[in-house]
């Protein structure tokens, strides 16, 4: 099976590299021509457990290729971005730009299958922007299992950090616009997943992807909720969920800095957006996550004055901010709390701030100016440190009491 993947981010490139590892001739398309360089060279332009050495393999062997150009194929799998626009409505531009790009290699029997997360009804919206483009194909619909085309909206759930293990043993959604896709979909997974394949119409499935990210970020929410009471009451947070946890039926996540990524703080607004009269629990929980970095800055700010006086000003006081990444031991910064906060921080304190990121060799842009990137070691002379991210090198650090030094710790890194 010859199959085209649109996209090769994240979770294009993985899912292409492990689809090739397990035999099919892969096409991999992006309109990033140092990305589509990168792998053609069997390297890769992100950080992914494991997934270089597979796309090493895989493009020695000739089994994947990446490509600006799109090609024939007999399936199509389109994972491209789906960010939110201002308004927390769903920006399908790139679905659509997948979409143009490979309606004029369409033939009959081919399969599109859709992974990017999208809001319900996206899937049958890109098929009538398909039909427009090819009036000469006949595409899947609700109410007829004959067509030319099959589609079918079939989600990712892989976790950053893990992707190459869970791409295989996670259970697949695959949600045909009518059975006979759904069918033709089974196919292209059935090419390297052990997990079940379980089939679904693409409404359902669509929703499911937002539901899982939803319920999430609710309980993320809860947990970040608690650590602000815990902070007003004087009860360690950690202490207080790891005890509550022992009850069997309680399962409380962990309190952060705020929640990132670009599935957890984004998805759930793709349900709000369609209900927004229902959706009240999924609102409150992501209006709580955006507000903890927020409080973070409040802590960090209420530290710095704690310093300042007898002859020191609060200029005088250096912050060290440790993780800037949305989650441990990745390189991703998408919607990233802790990117934010030190952004946020260093501009209120210009100069005063260093940051750690060890998966990371040069400051994004948006803080190039502000603040800048040091080794651990030099970080922990600062007079206010804060853990914004539990990275390994930073779980293995030991931080000795000193006098007159704040720790502010928004991941447990010690794990007390
Ligand atoms: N976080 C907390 N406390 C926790 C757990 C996470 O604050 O107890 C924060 C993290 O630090 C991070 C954010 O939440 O900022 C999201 O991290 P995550 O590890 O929960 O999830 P992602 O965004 O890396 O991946 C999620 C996963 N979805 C679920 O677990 C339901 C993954 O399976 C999905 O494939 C992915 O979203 C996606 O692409 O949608």
């Amino acid at each position: 099976m010859k199959i085209a993947v649109f996209g090769l981010g994240y979770i294009g490139l993985p899912t292409a590299a492990m689809l090739a590892a397990h035999g099919a001739e892969v096409i991999g398309v992006d309109v990033r021509k140092d990305a589509v360089d990168t792998i053609n060279q069997g390297r890769i332009h992100i950080v992914e457990p494991g997934l270089e050495e597979v796309v090493g393999k895989v493009t020695a062997s000739g089994l994947l290729k990446a490509t600006l150009a799109p090609e024939k194929a007999d399936a199509f799998l389109i994972a491209v971005p789906t960010p939110f626009k201002g308004d927390h409505e769903a920006d399908l531009s790139y679905i659509h730009a997948a979409a143009t790009a490979l309606a004029p290699v369409l033939e009959k029997g081919n399969t599109i299958i859709l992974e990017s997360t999208s809001p319900v009804g996206t899937t049958a919206i890109m098929t009538d922007w398909l039909r427009e483009l090819r009036p000469d194909l006949t595409f899947a619909a609700e109410d007829a299992e004959e067509c030319d085309i099959y589609v079918a909206y079939c989600p990712e759930r892989v976790l950053p950090g893990k992707v190459m293990q869970e791409l295989i043993e996670n259970d697949r959604i695959i949600g045909g616009i009518n059975k006979a896709s759904s069918a033709m979909a089974r196919k292209v997974y059935g090419i390297f997943v052990k997990g079940e394949l379980l089939e679904t119409n693409a409404r359902t499935a669509e929703m499911s992807k937002l539901t899982e990210n939803a319920f999430r970020d609710v309980n993320i929410a809860f947990a970040n909720e608690l650590s602000l009471i815990c902070d007003r009451l004087n009860i360690n947070v950690w202490e207080l969920i790891r005890l509550a946890n022992h009850h069997p039926r309680v399962n409380i996540l962990q309190p952060g800095p705020g929640v990132g990524g670009h599935c957890i703080a984004v998805d759930p607004w793709f349900i709000v957006s369609k209900t927004p009269d229902l959706a009240r629990l999924t609102s409150a929980a992501r209006h709580i996550n955006d507000g903890k970095p927020e409080w973070v800055k409040g802590k960090i700010r209420e530290a710095v004055h704690s310093l300042t006086g007898n002859g020191r000003e609060a200029k005088d006081v250096r912050i060290a901010c440790l993780g800037l990444a949305f989650k441990p031991d990745i390189d991703d910064l998408r919607e990233s709390p802790a990117l934010h906060i030190v952004r946020d921080v260093a501009e209120e304190f210009p100069g005063q701030v260093v940051a750690v990121e060890p998966n990371i060799r040069q400051l994004p842009a948006a803080l190039e100016d502000h603040a800048t990137l040091v080794e651990p070691e030099e970080a922990l002379s600062a007079d206010v440190i804060v853990f914004l991210v539990a990275h390994r090198q930073f779980r293995e650090m030991t931080l000795a009491p000193r006098e007159g030094r704040i720790v502010i710790d928004c991941v447990n890194i010690h794990n007390k």
